[in-house]
């Protein structure tokens, strides 16, 4: 079995109408079966039923191996120090629309002051995109070159945000010497959460290798969260519950669009829906 299969799957049944297909499932797999999709199909030229079905115990460690820790109920430290989320990834994965999304979305936190931090000064525009975000929301911004300038940025910040949302830049795997920079900038904030941005629609083999490698860091900050973007680019969002799922990491957000901040959604109902959950519909959107 490919790796990237690792996760509990669903299983297929097919018969002449829903009551007797129901019934197969629910013989096989136990009386606790929950229907996930049903479609009809031809077989052979003959109109079936086809459903799609797994024990509720399936369903609930899928749930399990997707739901994030709540956030703390208090963002702020102890000491005064804003909680601090990273936003990493490839280059184009959406990381500094997803920082804008979190940042400017009034109530993303609760009564929790957001502000807005980018270790991104090597890509051109990279900075301006996020300031412009920063100034039309009203949101406190700062940018940091060099990892003695962190502790400063950070106090700045702290004076009005409970929250910092930090923007890093694409890595590229031919620069290693790039990487090494951001990630001894990324090390100094030392962040509570680092997600990693990637899109839907990537190859789940390459997508694993990607996470491997920003998972895996003896050295640096590990990413600890999943977020996907661009779902609108996945026709019906297929297979990207089984993205996020052989990826490992738990998933708080989803990104679906460019329109900031609307086109950022809680993770765990749209990936359930995906899989084929339909009764546990996305909820209205309630933040953090
Ligand atoms: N369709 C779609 N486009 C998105 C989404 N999120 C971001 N984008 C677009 O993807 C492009 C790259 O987004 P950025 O946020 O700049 O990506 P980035 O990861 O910060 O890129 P680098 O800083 O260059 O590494 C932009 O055109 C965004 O509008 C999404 O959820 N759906
Ligand atoms: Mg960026």
């Amino acid at each position: 079995m490919p790796e990237y299969t690792n996760y509990p799957a669903l299983e297929r049944f097919r018969g002449a109408d829903l009551s007797h297909v129901a019934d197969r499932a629910r013989r096989t797999l136990g009386d606790d079966v929950m229907i996930l999709h049903t479609r009809t199909v031809r077989d052979a030229g003959v109109p079936m039923v086809e459903v799609m079905a797994a024990p509720s115990t399936t369903v609930e460690r899928v749930r399990a191996r997707l739901e994030p820790a709540p956030l703390p109920r208090v963002l702020r430290k102890a000491d005064g120090r804003p909680y601090c989320i990273a936003l990493v990834g490839p280059t184009g994965a959406g990381k500094t629309t997803t920082a804008a999304k979190l940042a400017v979305r009034r109530g993303m936190f609760g009564a929790a002051r957001p502000g807005l931090l980018t270790i991104d000064t090597y890509r051109v525009g990279g900075m301006e995109q996020l300031a412009t975000y920063a100034e039309l929301a009203d949101v406190p911004f700062e940018v940091v070159y060099d990892a003695r300038e962190v502790e400063a940025a950070i106090k700045r910040l702290s004076a009005d945000c409970d929250v910092v949302i930090i923007d890093t830049p694409g890595r590229s795997p031919a620069s290693a010497e790039l990487t090494e920079r951001w990630r001894t900038l990324l090390d100094a904030i030392a962040p509570d959460e680092v997600h990693l941005v990637l899109p839907a629609s990537l190859r789940a083999d390459l997508a694993i290798d990607i996470g491997r490698a920003y998972r895996a860091t003896r050295t640096h900050c590990g990413a600890t969260h999943l977020v996907l973007s661009k779902l609108d680019e996945v026709p019906r969002e297929t297979g990207i519950t089984d993205l996020a799922l052989s990826l490992e990491m738990p998933t708080r957000w989803v990104a679906d669009g460019q329109d900031v901040p609307a086109d950022l959604k809680p993770g765990v109902p749209r990936l359930l829906r995906a899989w084929g959950l339909s009764a546990d519909a996305e909820p209205d959107w309630t933040p953090a």
